[in-house]
C-alpha cells in the first residue's frame, strides 16, 4: 500500500501513552482516551474479524467520555481523581453490578486489564523472532492476562480472530511505522511508558482494593 493518507500508524497510540503520566505521576484520563482510540483504529485496520473487540473498547472509552463531557468533568481528569471522587460519594458497585453499572472505576479497570494483554503482546512482538506468528504471540499473552477475566464464548471467538493475524514483520508493517526494523525500535521507546501507566494504575486499585470490581 502507498504511504497515502488513509494509512494509520500506531505511532500516534504510543505517543498519546507517552502523554498520560503526569508530574505528580497520576494518569491522565484524556489522552489515555486518545491512546485507546487509536488502538480501536488499529484494530479495525485488522479486519472485520477484530470488530468484535473493539466494539466493547469503544463502548468503554464513551462511557469515561461521557464523564469527561459532564459537569463532573474535573473529577475525571486523572484516574486518581475519579478514584477519589467516585469512592467518596458511593458511586462505585463494590459487590455486585446494581445502582452503579458503569462506574467509571469498574470501566476504566476493563480497560486497564486489555492494557496489560496490549503490553505484552506489544513486548512479545518487540522481541520475537522475524517469522515468529503474531498469532501464537496474541494467544499466548491473551491466556496468560486478558483470558482469565473473559467467560469461554469470548475466549473461544477472541482465540478464532488470533489465526487471522498475519506473521510478525507482515504485522509490524501494519503498523505504519516504517520498516520492521524501525517498528522494533518505536516498541522499545514507547513500551516503557505503557508499562509505567499500567503500574501506576494497578498500584492504585490495589490501594483501594478494587481490582475485583463487578
Ligand atoms: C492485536 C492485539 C490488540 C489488543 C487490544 C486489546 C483490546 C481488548 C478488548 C477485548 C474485548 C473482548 C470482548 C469484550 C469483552 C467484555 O466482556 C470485557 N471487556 C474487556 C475490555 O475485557 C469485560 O467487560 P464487561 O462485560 O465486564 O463490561
Amino acid at each position: 500500500m502507498a504511504a497515502g493518507a488513509e494509512t494509520f500508524s500506531l505511532r500516534e497510540v504510543l505517543v498519546a501513552f507517552t502523554a498520560c503520566v503526569s508530574e505528580q505521576r497520576e494518569v491522565r484520563v484524556d489522552p489515555y482516551l486518545a491512546g485507546w482510540k487509536g488502538l480501536v483504529r488499529f484494530l479495525n485496520c485488522l479486519g472485520t474479524i477484530f470488530s468484535f473487540i473493539s466494539k466493547d473498547a469503544v463502548t468503554k472509552i464513551e462511557i469515561i467520555e461521557n464523564y469527561r463531557n459532564s459537569d463532573q468533568r474535573e473529577k475525571y481528569l486523572t484516574v486518581q481523581s475519579m478514584v477519589e471522587y467516585e469512592l467518596a460519594n458511593g458511586l462505585v458497585d463494590l459487590q455486585q453490578r446494581s445502582k452503579h453499572p458503569n462506574s467509571g472505576c469498574r470501566t476504566f479497570l476493563r480497560l486497564h486489564r486489555a492494557l496489560h494483554w496490549l503490553q505484552m503482546f506489544l513486548e512479545g512482538l518487540r522481541t520475537g523472532e522475524d517469522n515468529s506468528k503474531t498469532s501464537v504471540i496474541c494467544s499466548e499473552t491473551y491466556n496468560a492476562s486478558l483470558a482469565n477475566y473473559h467467560p469461554w464464548i469470548i475466549r473461544k471467538a477472541a482465540g478464532v480472530a488470533f489465526c487471522a493475524l498475519p506473521t510478525r514483520n507482515t504485522f509490524l508493517e501494519t503498523m505504519n511505522v516504517g520498516t520492521a526494523e524501525e517498528a522494533v525500535t518505536m516498541l522499545g521507546d514507547a513500551l516503557p511508558y505503557i508499562c509505567e501507566v499500567y503500574k501506576i494504575t494497578e498500584e492504585l486499585y490495589a490501594q483501594h482494593k478494587l481490582l475485583d470490581l463487578p
